[in-house]
């Protein structure tokens, strides 16, 4: 297994600015007490938006800074997208060719009564299928409609096939928040280092 060293650590930086948003992210998908300490700051605007990529960042074992600045006066709608978008964007660069990584991760997240399965394929074919069974109108300023639509956007910029499933639960903010943690953790699978150099495809080529 290669070492992990500073120059190694798998990073990008990302910045996206339109009529609609403005977005600034510093991305780690590699971190270590020493080499690569863990250091997540999300500012979006979005108290509940905050809070789901921060636990997105934690448990996927990932370094986040994420700042946002978009037109919250319309709604929330091109704010959670456009992170969601620039975040992806993000883990494809950090992620860089996909060899030499597990590709396929499995996350099973509970949070009290609730219970959210993800799996994902680092795979170069985005795809999101979300059905969380969310019955709220919001949860704090985040509409409960754009929740499958941040994991679209992720899937797309990222390129990463994403299922995630709520398997039963009563608390819409449960519900998303293990939605977001089981996700980190299929993440952390999939982007684990496999030691060998090698494209995880019959293909030969992801
Ligand atoms: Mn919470």
């Amino acid at each position: 297994m290669a070492t992990l060293t500073p120059e190694t650590v798998r990073r990008a930086t990302v910045q996206r600015d339109t009529n609609e948003t403005k977005i600034k992210i510093a991305l780690a998908l590699d971190v270590h007490p020493e080499i690569a300490p863990q250091k997540i700051h999300v500012a979006t605007g979005i108290g509940f938006l905050d809070h789901m990529f921060h636990a997105l960042a934690k448990h996927g074992g990932m370094s986040l800074e994420m700042e946002c600045t978009g037109d919250l006066w319309i709604d929330d709608h091109h704010t959670a997208e456009d992170c969601a978008i620039a975040l992806g964007a993000a883990f494809k660069q950090a992620l860089g060719p996909i060899k030499g990584v597990r590709r396929y991760g499995t996350g099973f997240a509970p949070l009290d009564e609730a219970l959210a399965r993800c799996v994902v394929d680092l795979s170069s074919r985005p795809y999101s299928h979300c059905e969380l069974g969310l019955v709220r109108e919001k949860v704090g300023d985040l509409s409960c409609e754009m929740v499958p639509h941040i994991f679209y956007s992720f899937a797309m910029a990222s390129g990463v096939t994403i299922h995630v499933d709520l398997l039963h639960g009563e608390n819409d903010h449960h519900k998303i928040e293990c939605a977001f943690k089981a996700t980190a953790l299929a993440l952390r699978e999939a982007l684990t280092r496999t030691g060998f150099d090698e494209v995880p495809s019959t293909k030969g080529v992801l």
